[in-house]
């Protein structure tokens, strides 16, 4: 067993890390408050191929694998969890185009997302009316003449109105996983519109908009895989994608727990630093090992992901354990902040509030441990 990392690996999380504190740390609670999307800050980001991490490099990716993914998903999440999030889903909606995709599609879409051509990248399944459910979505895809007619909603997408494509799941047969396609969907198609932006309690510097299909029209080659084929390139797609969301939550625990540490170094009650009553070193010890074993978790999922073996289970593991492990470290840090903790003068507020969206995104909790529960009955 191996607990190195490669000199690959150590340069790109050495990268995501010198940007992080250099150009996303700064701002980010300034922009998360005001709800800015970064455009600038992410195209800097495809600059250096942290748009498609584990993307081929004659798609413009890296292809420096899912281990060196996820640690530079912590290190920006450790910034800017709204960037990550952007991040997050661009690298997600690449990697399915790559899988998927035929090679115009491929040659189309993906150099766009990995250069920064395109803003993001948008995965578009939740609908208003089902998002735990998802093989019960009712956006439907009506063959015509060269192409198919959308008609539906889609709910709470990320990067929704910047994102160059978007993968849509549409029904396309009868009821159930069976009667879904997938399609790819430009920006700008005639008969998408975009809805508002969302009002949200965190990760206000993200993109998160309704995508209404009214007679829409996409090509018969917009279709992405098989037809009928589009849950299982959904499921897929979202094993992936919980490990980034995993490695983004481990980032923003660890920020939280940064912050508990120095603000209590500094901060004084009863004649001695906070960090000298036991009650606080409890908490710190605590958040500290538990975001251990959460990144032990997540990177175990990358790995498995990594060397082509299923890793299905492991990724909802993390999944489930990173984010509830954010919460509560994130909890803790508040806690120690005491009334300090409640104002926007300190980070930890954001943390708390980025974090909470973690345990349901991509699959909630109960989701998670839906999946595993029936792995490991089914043996
Ligand atoms: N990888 C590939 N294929 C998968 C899969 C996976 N991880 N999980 C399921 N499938 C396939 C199954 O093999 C099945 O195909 P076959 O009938 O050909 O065997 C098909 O998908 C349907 O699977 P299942 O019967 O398990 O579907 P359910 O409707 O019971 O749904 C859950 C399964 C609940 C796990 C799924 O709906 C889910 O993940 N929900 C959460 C959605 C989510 O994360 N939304 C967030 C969106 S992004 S913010």
């Amino acid at each position: 067993m191996e607990f190195e990392l490669t000199e690959t690996q150590q340069l790109i999380r050495q990268t995501a890390r010198d940007f992080a504190v250099k150009e996303l740390e700064p701002g980010a609670g300034d922009r998360e408050h005001k709800g800015e999307y970064p455009f600038e800050l992410l195209r800097k980001m495809a600059e250096l191929g942290l748009m498609g991490i584990n993307v081929p490099e004659k798609w413009g990716g890296v292809e420096a694998g899912v281990v060196a993914y996820s640690l530079a998903m912590m290190e920006i999440a450790r910034a800017c969890a709204s960037t990550a999030v952007t991040m997050a889903v661009s690298n997600m909606v690449a990697e399915t185009i790559c899988k998927y995709g035929t090679q115009e599609q491929i040659s189309t879409h993906v150099p766009k997302i990995t250069s920064g051509e395109y803003s993001a990248g948008a995965f578009a399944l939740t609908e208003p009316g089902c998002g735990s459910d998802a093989s019960a979505l009712r956006t439907t895809a009506k063959k015509t003449d060269g192409g198919w007619i959308i008609n539906g909603t889609k709910q709470f997408i990320t990067s929704g109105e910047h994102a160059g494509v978007a993968v849509l799941w549409a029904r396309t047969g009868g009821p159930g996983a069976h009667g879904i396609t997938a399609f790819l969907v430009p920006k700008d198609t005639p008969g998408l519109k975009i809805g508002p932006e969302e009002k949200k309690m965190g990760l206000r510097a993200s993109n998160t908009v309704s995508m209404i299909f009214e007679d829409a029209f996409l090509p018969s080659d917009a279709i992405l895989g098989e037809e009928g084929k589009g849950f299982s390139v959904a499921m897929t797609a979202l094993d992936g994608g919980r490990i980034g969301v995993a490695s983004q939550a481990n980032g923003i625990g660890q920020a939280a727990l940064e912050a508990a540490r120095s603000y209590s170094l500094d901060r004084k009650t009863f004649g001695k630093p906070l960090s000298e009553h036991q009650a606080i070193q409890w908490m710190l010890a605590d958040s500290a090992t538990e975001l251990e074993a959460a990144r032990l978790l997540v990177l175990q999922a990358a790995y498995l992901k990594e060397t082509n073996k299923p890793f299905t289970k492991q990724a909802s593991m993390a999944k489930l354990f990173a984010t509830e492990t954010a919460n509560r470290v994130c909890a803790r840090a508040f806690q120690i902040h005491g009334g300090y903790g409640y104002i926007e003068d300190y980070p930890v507020e954001r943390y708390l509030r980025d974090a909470r969206i973690t345990t349901i995104y991509e699959g909630t909790s109960e989701i998670q441990r839906l999946v595993i529960a029936r792995l490991l009955i089914k043996g």
